[in-house]
């Protein structure tokens, strides 16, 4: 009989330590149309009396993209980052005789969907102090409000109304994981009418995600032979690669051992002496909570395994141990 030699290496891996916002699309409307917007009849148009409305470095300036009511425009977006939110930022302008909630003209309302489900629908009114207005602003969103800043008009029912839509909450942080977002804005409701009656347009429009940051690795323990390392990053949702280098001659199995703490196993202490199983000058460094012997895969060589991670977000944070180690025989 030969007495299995265990040998142990080492590694802490720390997943999704980090969130991070990262911009996915933004456009201020001042050069071309990006290819990934879809307007129907709306039109990049010079902002008249709009220009400079808005907190400083987001303001209404140059053109804008102005869209009659009863029409769909369409942003979208492919490819983005893995995340599990997204936030949707603008400038919209109400301009001219919307009429807010009602029987027509009344009846306009303003829409926005994200991949076909609504996130936001209320009403807008310019042209009477006495019409129903059912979007009721949180603070710091209203930029002006049934005033003149051009279009039709000025005065009688043509005054206009500017807003900082992307400091409602209602368009930040909204649930959202697929590789692509589809978002549609449209005026619509009983109320449509014509371009020079009623219209609105967005500017400064930008697009986040709160991306899924991959998580760190680093060495922790000693080892009496193995050497384990990570091939990638671990990252939720994606595969985790380990390889198990420098193992003794002759071994016939390889495995990892994955822990959710390195201080403790039930009453022992960690990291724990093997020496009493006859492993000489090893130790245990996990508490095995995982598992604690998931075979590597060892043809060819070295010794490696694909751990996958759920792509659960509650998984960001969790700390876990991995140990490596061989047996082969004398
Ligand atoms: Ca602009
Ligand atoms: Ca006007
Ligand atoms: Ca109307």
């Amino acid at each position: 009989m030969h007495r299995p030699a265990l040998a142990f290496l080492s590694v802490l891996a720390l997943t999704g330590a980090s969130i991070a916002q990262v911009t996915v699309f933004t456009t201020d409307f001042d050069g071309a149309l990006p290819t990934a917007i879809t307007p129907g009849t709306a039109l990049l148009t010079g902002v008249q009396g709009y220009a400079g409305l808005g907190a400083t470095g987001n303001q209404f300036g140059t053109n804008f993209l102005r869209s009659e009511t009863g029409n769909l425009v369409r942003l979208d977006l492919a490819n983005l980052p893995a995340h599990n939110a997204i936030s949707l930022a603008f400038l919209f302008a109400a301009i001219d005789s919307l009429d807010g909630t009602g029987s027509y003209p009344a009846g306009d309302f303003f829409k926005v969907t994200l991949d076909g489900v609504p996130i936001f629908r209320e009403s807008f009114a310019n042209a009477t102090a006495s019409q129903i207005q059912s979007y009721a602003p949180p603070s710091g969103v209203q930029l002006a409000r049934r005033i003149d800043l051009g279009f039709s008009g000025p005065g009688s029912y043509y005054t206009d109304s500017a807003y900082d839509l992307g400091a409602d909450p209602v368009f930040a942080q909204i649930p959202h994981s697929a590789s692509t977002a589809r978002f549609e804005f449209v005026i619509e409701g009983q109320g449509i009418q014509s371009l020079n009656d009623e219209s609105w347009a967005m500017d400064r429009l930008r697009v986040d995600v709160d991306s899924l940051g991959s998580g760190s690795v680093g060495a922790y323990g000693t080892s009496c032979g193995p050497v384990l390392s990570a091939a990638s990053a671990p990252r939720i949702g994606q595969t985790f690669a380990l390889t198990l280098d420098n193992e003794p001659p002759g071994t016939v199995a390889s495995n990892l051992a994955i822990g959710f703490s390195d201080q403790t196993l039930g009453a022992f202490t960690l990291p724990l002496p093997l020496d009493f199983l006859g492993f000489t000058g090893c130790v245990l460094l996990n508490d095995l909570a995982f598992d604690g012997a998931l075979s590597m895969v060892r043809v060819p060589l070295p010794a490696r395994l694909g751990l996958p991670l759920p792509g659960d977000p509650s998984l960001v944070g969790l700390v876990f141990f991995a140990q490596g180690w061989s047996i082969a025989p004398g």
